[in-house]
């Protein structure tokens, strides 16, 4: 059995180190000859630790690979069709990073409808003794659409009844016994919202699915709250609501093209940006990172990995 581990991607260092301690690792990003390392340990590689994701091209090179561990809940990076027809299993991340994401969009919402960014700069550039920020919005007593009510969709839910605000939900299944009202169309959910808080996978099923029409249903006093995944939303669309005012704000953590963000959102005043932050904490990036670390472990002892994606 191959026993060496592919790090395609810099890892959090603690994982690195652990994986490093109990396995030969293989950096894949330090060489200098991508192609020429890889061909060298190819057959070596029983695991990828991924945390970029792992395309078609890099499974298809490891000829004995049998598990891809990714750091991250989300796993559209990893070709996970591939992985089903070479019968290489793969494990995620879930449940030890709902507080943080969550955390993160209550932050993000804040700040937006607060313009707590704003009112930052005001006093940092000294324009209060000038006169003093205009009145803002408030969360209190609005009404915030959930799409995607899963692990951290809950989370968020939670938190959201602690702000007094309205909770509703959109799926693809009503989740019965969960106490919010739900909607199965989810331009109907957006027109009943204040806020669409976006939260599902990436998928193709997933891919642009809040589009204009969506966009405009939640309206000029509506926002948007992304923290999913930039696929989910068309950013085209977006920005062009957001220009001409049938949207009235959006939060965003993640974006269509990761690290590129469009200009025209980062030129608006409407719009609170985050470079996809929203599980980048300390103690959940460790969690994250020991997670990859065990399910490794685990599939090399012949042991039921811990978090195996379906
Ligand atoms: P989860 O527990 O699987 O929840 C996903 C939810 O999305 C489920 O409630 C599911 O409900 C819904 N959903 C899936 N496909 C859908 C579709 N086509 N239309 C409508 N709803 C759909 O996942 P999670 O752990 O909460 O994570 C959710 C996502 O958040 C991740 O996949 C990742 O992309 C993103 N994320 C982002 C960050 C960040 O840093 N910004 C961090 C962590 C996670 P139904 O099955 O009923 O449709
Ligand atoms: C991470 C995420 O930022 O878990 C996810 O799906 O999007 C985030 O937690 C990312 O996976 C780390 O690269």
């Amino acid at each position: 059995m191959a026993t060496d581990i592919l790090i395609p991607n810099k890892m959090l260092a603690s994982a690195d180190a652990a994986l490093a301690e109990a396995f030969t690792v293989h950096r894949l990003y330090e060489a200098s000859d991508r192609d020429a390392m890889l061909a060298g340990v190819a057959s070596n590689i029983g695991a990828i630790a991924s945390s970029g994701g792992a395309d078609r091209a890099l499974i298809e090179a490891l000829p004995n690979l049998k598990l891809v561990a990714h750091f991250g809940v989300g796993y559209d990076p990893v070709d996970v069709v591939c992985c089903k027809e070479r019968d290489i299993r793969v494990t995620n991340t879930p449940d030890v990073l709902n507080d943080a994401v969550a955390e993160m969009t209550l932050g993000l919402m804040l700040a937006l409808e607060r313009r707590i960014p704003h009112g930052d700069r005001h006093v940092r550039e000294g324009a209060w003794e000038s006169g003093g920020y205009p009145l803002t919005g408030e969360l209190t007593g609005k009404t915030a659409g959930i799409m995607g009510l899963g692990r951290i969709g809950k989370e968020i839910a939670r938190r959201l009844q602690v702000m007094k605000m309205n909770v509703v939900y959109h799926g693809r299944t009503e989740q019965k016994h969960e106490p919010y009202p739900y909607y199965a169309s989810l331009k109907d959910m957006a027109a009943a919202s204040d806020w669409l808080i976006v939260v599902v996978p990436g998928t193709p099923e997933t891919t642009k699915a809040v589009n204009a029409d969506v966009l405009k249903a939640l309206g000029p006093q509506g926002a948007l709250l992304n923290i999913g995944r930039g696929s989910v939303v068309d950013e085209k669309a977006l920005i062009t609501c957001l220009s001409d005012g049938s949207l009235g704000g959006a939060a965003l953590d993640v974006f269509e093209d990761e690290p590129r963000v469009p200009e025209a959102l980062r030129a608006m005043d409407n719009v609170v940006l985050q470079p996809h932050q929203g599980s980048a904490t300390h103690k959940t990036r460790w969690a994250m990172g020991d997670l990859v670390v065990r399910n490794i472990k685990a599939h090399f002892a012949g042991q039921p990995l811990i978090t195996p994606v379906a």
